[in-house]
């Protein structure tokens, strides 16, 4: 530009479009801005930054999955069978599984927004379903807004020892440990550790004739099976309790 300015000029017409790729609350351009003044001096601004808030058009969950039997530093990628998943109020689900990496951590994006909750369920075999009701967005002065929440659950495990998945652990998730007994079956290696052994059994009787308190109407547990009790199957396997 050749044309002498002076004063409080409009110098440029911005128009800007944020990716919508991952969540934000606000965005910030951050040009370089030089002129030459009178003398022929060119001097370049220190700032010439702007930050605007975002309204989000999505709403995102994420963190790091836990339970009872898995250790600290598994590896939450494919083998361990684990899902987690959001479920909004009409039914739909928004499944997360595919984001699960080493350690557990996930990450549920491009979610609705809505001042409704979410139900978050987490599922990891040998354990109880684990669920939680979760509000993801928020109303303010009728404008409904997009969160990003981070939603984890460190002190919170799903108790180990629910082969079978039934929301209770009684003598049918024992007699599946013993019909899996130094086999390398996921369902029953609760502590996934590659082979279902006397690792696994500490976890159903510490836990034994729980029911799963995030279910809605978790069956009685059974003490007996083919005449057999826990303390049978114990004896079969040579395990001391
Ligand atoms: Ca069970
Ligand atoms: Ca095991």
């Amino acid at each position: 530009m050749d044309e002498p300015v002076s004063g409080n000029i409009p110098a440029i017409n911005l128009t800007l479009k944020v990716r919508d790729t991952a969540f934000t609350v606000s965005a910030i351009v951050n040009p370089t801005v030089a002129y030459t003044n009178e003398l022929g001096n060119r001097i370049s601004l220190s700032t010439a930054g702007m930050e605007w808030m975002i309204q989000p058009t999505f709403s995102e969950v994420f963190g790091t999955l836990k339970a009872e039997a898995i250790a600290y530093n598994a590896d939450w990628r494919g083998a361990i069978g684990a899902s987690i998943k959001l479920i909004d109020a009409n039914g739909i689900e928004y499944d997360g599984s595919s984001t699960l990496a080493i350690f557990g951590d996930y990450r549920i994006s491009k979610l609705p927004v809505t001042d409704k909750p979410f139900i978050w369920e987490q599922k990891v075999p040998g354990h109880f379903t684990m669920k939680r009701v979760i509000p993801v967005g928020v109303e303010k002065k009728g404008i409904l807004w997009g969160q990003s929440l981070q939603y984890f659950n460190f002190n919170e495990r799903p108790a180990a020892g629910d082969v079978n998945q039934d929301d209770v652990i009684d003598i049918r998730d024992v007699l599946a440990i013993q019909q899996a007994w130094n086999k390398n079956e996921r369902a029953s290696d609760i502590n996934f550790d590659g082979v279902v052994n006397a690792k696994d059994m500490p976890y159903v009787v510490n836990n034994y004739l729980k029911q799963n308190s995030d279910a809605e109407n978790p069956q009685a547990p059974v003490e007996q099976a083919d005449g057999k009790t826990l303390q049978d199957i114990l004896t079969e396997l040579q395990i001391s309790s």
